[in-house]
């Protein structure tokens, strides 16, 4: 049997659940999701081997700024083209509930100039009746080269394996790339800085979650499995502190509980995690 590879970049615009898409796939939270905007930065890679084929998947930063419309971050931008251009293949994910067709057309036009293939995938039918699609798709085909449309449900995992069945046609062969149990491009200490910063997403508002930066200080595993983690979470104006902390520390003590508690469900170890906050 020989060995194949696929590259593909979930691309779509931000909430359409692309992160949600890649961990459905890959098994394990890689990525982290929510109901804000502009979730993901970086360009996270999880990788899912089907039999002889591996399966190589970028999940791209919400994809609203590849027109240059505001001031989004030059790192998002980067990150987004890269995933694009690395890979073989674009699945473009749409939030059936809320499609934007001036906007949709505008990205089509952009992707379309990539010369990549183009699979479109409505998510989220668990929201809406998949008739209501038919004219969509019929209209997207008048106008472009797609390759094929699928409906389906990351969150509720609907429609994922016949997804990959289709998508499995295009591998072509190669050496794989990751070993067989690799998962993600991405090591433990990102993953454990990522559910902080989901963490905090799911706590604060406004401009906080977006203008912190977190770092590992400690990673160490006890004589009795436990973990002990350490993390910065780094603020650059003085007031968020206050926020963060909450009142009486209520805040901070929340969302400290949460975050062990989801690193503790990836590790399935026993955490012990200590938060601190500088101001840089
Ligand atoms: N009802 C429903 N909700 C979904 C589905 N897939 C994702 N969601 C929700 O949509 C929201 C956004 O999901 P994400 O996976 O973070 O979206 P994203 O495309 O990665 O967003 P960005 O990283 O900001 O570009 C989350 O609240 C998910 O729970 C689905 O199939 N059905
Ligand atoms: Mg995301």
């Amino acid at each position: 049997m020989k060995n194949k590879i696929l590259k593909i970049a979930i691309v779509g615009k931000t909430n359409a659940g692309k992160s949600t898409l890649i961990n459905q796939i890959v098994g394990e939270k890689i990525s982290i999701q929510n109901k804000k905007v502009n979730t993901t930065k970086d360009l996270i890679l999880g990788v899912k081997n089907l039999k002889e084929t591996q399966l190589l998947f970028y999940d791209t930063p919400g994809s609203n700024f590849i027109k240059p419309i505001n001031n989004q971050s030059k790192i998002l931008k980067t990150n987004f083209w890269n995933g694009i251009n690395n890979s073989d293949l674009i699945l473009y994910l749409i939030d059936s509930n809320r499609i934007n067709f001036n906007f949709l057309n505008n990205q089509l036009d952009i992707l379309i100039d990539t010369n990549k293939k183009i699979i479109i995938v409505f998510n989220k039918i668990d929201l809406i009746s998949s008739k209501k699609l038919l004219p969509i798709i019929k209209d997207i085909e008048s106008k472009y080269k797609i390759e094929f449309f699928i409906s389906i449900s990351a969150k509720k995992n609907k429609g994922i394996n016949k997804l990959l069945e289709e998508i499995n046609k295009y591998s072509y062969n190669s050496e794989w790339i990751f070993k067989k149990d690799e998962i993600t491009n991405k090591n433990e200490e990102f993953i454990i800085n990522e559910l902080l910063r989901e963490t905090i997403l799911e706590h604060l508002h406004k401009e906080i979650p977006y203008n912190v930066n977190i770092e590992i200080v400690t990673f160490k595993i006890l004589k009795n499995k436990d973990i002990k983690i350490k993390q910065k979470i780094i603020i650059n104006e003085i007031r968020y502190k206050k926020i963060i902390l909450g009142k009486k520390g209520e805040m901070i003590k929340r969302i400290r509980e949460k975050c062990q508690k989801k690193i503790s469900q990836i590790f399935k170890s026993k955490i012990h995690l200590y938060l601190e906050i500088i101001h840089k």
